[in-house]
């Protein structure tokens, strides 16, 4: 019998021992994060090019510009729990079966999951730089606080010296990305990569499929088509939450 699908998805579970999960924003928006190019994402709903937000020379030129806008996406970040789709990798973890999550997400939810072999590729916002010295602070009630107010924060305003603005540990467009080679090695370790979420339109983070081993399988879970698709074992264009129920592994 040829299997398809989700029991071709459900078998390739069962004979794997070295999965590896890619995931993207689409895994955490039924957390209430809303995605980039998704159709509810922030750079469909706002009224400015969206990429421009996240772009390193916009915030050097305009740091206002990117403290203006990202408090509510901040926010919703920080009260969000985990959903379904992110259970369902650290249980595949607790079954000896998944070994490393590499997420381009900056929202922490994997570990607060309990996955406890994740590789951020994009940063995350527990540790701010300043721009122009060495400084660097924690995520703290102060820092909260100004980006409630949607004030720029400097390095002067927390202890440091030069005045500099102090940007998020967060990979911004046309920054290098964190750990790739970690991303690369756990990628050609797998006998089944999961990718959860991503258009796969950002690199180099989308270009890691092309490095599976032949003998790798590939899964894509996702609720609309992606570049990928065509190199894919199984491709699942659907919700991730409804997806992972139908396993019965949760
Ligand atoms: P993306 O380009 O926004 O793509 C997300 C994809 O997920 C889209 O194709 C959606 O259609 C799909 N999707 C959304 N919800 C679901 C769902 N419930 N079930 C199935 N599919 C769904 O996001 P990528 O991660 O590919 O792009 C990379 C950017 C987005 C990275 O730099 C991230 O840092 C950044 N980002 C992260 C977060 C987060 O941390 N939660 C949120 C928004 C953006």
């Amino acid at each position: 019998m040829i299997l398809k699908g989700m029991d071709l998805f459900m078998d390739l579970i069962s004979k794997s021992e070295y999965i590896v999960a890619l995931s993207g924003a689409g895994i955490s928006t039924n957390a209430g994060i809303p995605d980039f190019r998704g159709p509810n994402g922030i750079y469909r709903t706002e009224n400015f090019p969206g990429e421009d937000l996240f772009d390193i020379q916009i915030f050097r030129d305009r740091p206002e510009f990117f403290y203006e806008h990202i408090g509510d996406f901040f926010f919703s970040m920080r009260k969000a729990e985990p959903t379904k789709g992110h259970l369902f990798l650290s249980k595949l973890e607790g079954l000896g079966k998944m070994k490393s999550v590499v997420t381009q997400n900056i929202d922490g939810l994997h570990d607060k999951a309990g996955n406890s072999y994740v590789i951020p590729v994009h940063g995350d916002f527990e540790e701010f730089h300043c721009q122009g010295c060495k400084f660097k602070t924690e995520l703290n009630e102060k820092l909260l606080e100004m980006i409630k107010n949607k004030q720029v924060p400097h390095c002067s305003d927390f202890g440091g010296e030069c005045g500099g603005v102090l940007k998020p540990r967060v990979v911004f467009y046309g920054e290098p990305v964190y750990a790739f080679e970690k991303a690369l090695t756990e990628v050609q370790k797998a006998d089944l990569l999961i990718v959860l979420g991503s258009s796969l339109t950002v690199y180099p983070v989308a270009s890691l499929p092309t490095y599976l081993r032949d003998d790798a399988k590939f899964v894509i879970i996702n609720n609309e088509s992606t570049p990928m698709d065509h190199l894919a074992q199984v491709v699942l264009h659907e919700d991730i939450d409804s997806v992972v129920e139908k396993t019965g592994l949760l």
